[in-house]
């Protein structure tokens, strides 16, 4: 990604980090990734698309890493730092990772992967680095730069590779829609191992030459305090983040709810997106903080795609107008473009799309079209230029907390605890969550739900375990023996 280098070097001595360790400058942020690059290349002259997997804290050293293997040549595949053992062996191995770069603290965890797997561990605290003498490679736009992982319609998760012409696309359309400049200053309270921190928040800002904090976790009082001492002027969060600040300010005193509405009225914009923004949540928002919330619609696969204006009516209850350069179209189920105000899934084609899932030809050619638009499985409706999300193709797609979810990986895992003889698992609404995950369990014998809450946050994120169980006898099936997750949906509603 050159042009991202190129505007680091404009800005010197500007601050482009502040995390908890203290202020980092783009200069310091140029040598120090230029310097790991060079520690990282061990003597090679360009690592060649080499995946390397990174468990680093949100901060200055996470974005040294990142940068220090685009610039080595590599591919930068971050890792969820709430992994367990399993998932995390799963993402190095499906990248093929050659090297893992943490933090002292996840060594313990990666020990036993990288020992089974024979895979090279940096970690950050043991290793001195010098300032480069060689050079480091030219890398052409087109080749790969980052693995997210999504969760599908396929139980496993899928990479989502991206290549650095396609980063770069996915970060300029941004800068020009939100009016991005380098007198911005933002923070990221996002994960990064997706993309909604690593692109929108993290890139975007460097990408300008804006100043970015980095906490390493989110909490409302430390945005509000961010906010109410005017170190930031951008703000970009899901709406679950929205609904705890919200709470957040609920349980202030009226002096200090009128300090936080006050300061808040004072950001350039506040973005809401990775999820449907509840017309409630907006709305008390703007009671709040004077702010319309921009809601904007995106996926790992495409980037953002469909955007409120910075300028104009910003609509609720609806995700905007197609960002230039991004193709839209809405299609039936035949494949053929709907009408104006019908409903239709949402198709997506332009220089922010990816090209493919890493090393899935199978779930590549049954995401794309013949003619090459990349289909989102979600539906929505286009009034008067506007798109609605309607919902989404698949019932076994759940959006929790902004993170996607497949109930077919968490059902696998269920199945494979001992008693489990049958499961299904499914959304249920929730104000603060969008949706939470619930899960409907047939058991050979009584299963005891503490033992299985434990199992499966030993398996999985928390974010992916199921926070409601039910237990029933057996599952309700249509005619043709297959499970109608409608059904269970209404079981956890009564
Ligand atoms: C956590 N908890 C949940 C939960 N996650 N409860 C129900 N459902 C969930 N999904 C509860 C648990 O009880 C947990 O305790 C407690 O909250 C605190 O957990 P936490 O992880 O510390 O929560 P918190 O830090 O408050 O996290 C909330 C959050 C997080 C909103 C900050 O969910 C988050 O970062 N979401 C953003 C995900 C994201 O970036 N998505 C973008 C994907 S890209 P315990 O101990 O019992 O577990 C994309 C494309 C696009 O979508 O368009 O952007
Ligand atoms: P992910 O795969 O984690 O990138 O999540 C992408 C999915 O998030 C999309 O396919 C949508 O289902 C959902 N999404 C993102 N933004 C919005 C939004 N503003 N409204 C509704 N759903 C959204």
């Amino acid at each position: 990604m050159i042009s991202l280098f190129e505007a680091s070097k404009k800005f010197k001595d500007k601050i482009a980090i502040i995390d908890n360790k203290g202020s980092h400058t783009y200069d310091q942020l140029a040598a120090h990734s230029d310097s790991f690059a060079s520690l990282i290349l061990d003597g090679n002259a360009d690592l060649e698309e080499m995946s390397i997997s990174f468990m680093v804290n949100p901060g200055f050293d996470y974005v040294c890493t990142q940068w220090a293997i685009w610039k080595a040549g590599g591919i930068a595949v971050p890792l969820c730092l709430s992994y367990p053992e399993d998932a995390l062996k799963y993402a190095i191995q499906n990248t093929t990772s050659k090297i893992i770069i943490c933090n002292v603290q996840y060594e313990p965890i990666l020990l036993p992967i990288v020992r089974a797997l024979d895979i090279k561990l940096i970690v950050l605290e043991s290793i001195t680095l010098y300032p480069s003498t060689i050079k480091l490679p030219i890398i052409d736009g087109s080749r790969n730069a980052l693995i997210l992982f999504t969760s599908g319609t396929t139980n496993l998760p899928k990479g989502v590779p991206t290549t650095h012409d396609i980063i770069a696309a996915q970060v300029n359309v941004l800068l020009d829609a939100w009016k991005w400049s380098d007198k911005d200053s933002t923070v990221c309270i996002l994960p990064l191992h997706h993309v909604h921190g690593i692109i929108n928040v993290l890139t975007c800002s460097l990408a300008i030459g804006a100043t970015l904090y980095m906490p390493t976790s989110f909490s409302a009082s430390y945005v509000f305090d961010l906010i109410q001492n005017e170190r930031i002027n951008l703000f970009m969060a899901v709406p679950t983040i929205y609904f705890k600040l919200i709470s957040f300010w609920d349980a202030a005193s009226v002096v200090e709810q009128k300090i936080i509405s006050s300061s808040l009225s004072k950001l350039r914009l506040m973005i809401s997106g990775s999820a449907a923004l509840p017309v409630s949540i907006l709305e008390k928002w703007k009671l709040i903080s004077s702010h319309i919330l921009l809601e904007r619609y995106g996926m790992t696969e495409i980037g953002m795609a469909i955007s409120n204006p910075y300028s104009g009516t910003r609509k609720a209850g609806y995700i905007g107008m197609p960002l230039p350069g991004v193709a839209i179209r809405l299609v039936d189920e035949n494949g053929a473009n709907v009408k104006e105000e019908e409903p239709g899934e949402i198709q997506v084609k332009g220089p922010t799309v990816f090209h493919g899932y890493w090393n899935n030809t199978k779930a590549t050619e049954e995401s794309f079209t013949s003619d090459k638009w990349f289909k989102t499985g979600d539906m929505a409706i286009c009034k008067k230029g506007y798109y609605k999300i309607l919902g989404r193709t698949s019932i076994d797609i759940i959006k929790s907390g902004g993170y996607k979810l497949s109930a077919l990986e968490i059902e696998e895992v269920l199945r494979t605890f001992e008693g489990v003889l049958d499961c299904a698992v499914v959304g249920i609404e929730n104000e603060e969550w969008g949706e939470i995950v619930g899960a409907a369990i047939v058991g050979a014998n009584p299963i005891d739900k503490e033992l299985l809450n434990h199992f499966m946050r030993s398996k999985m994120p928390s974010y992916k375990v199921p926070r409601h169980y039910i237990f029933i006898p057996e599952l309700p099936r249509n005619a043709m023996g297959k499970v109608t997750k409608k059904d269970v949906k209404i079981l956890f509603n009564n």
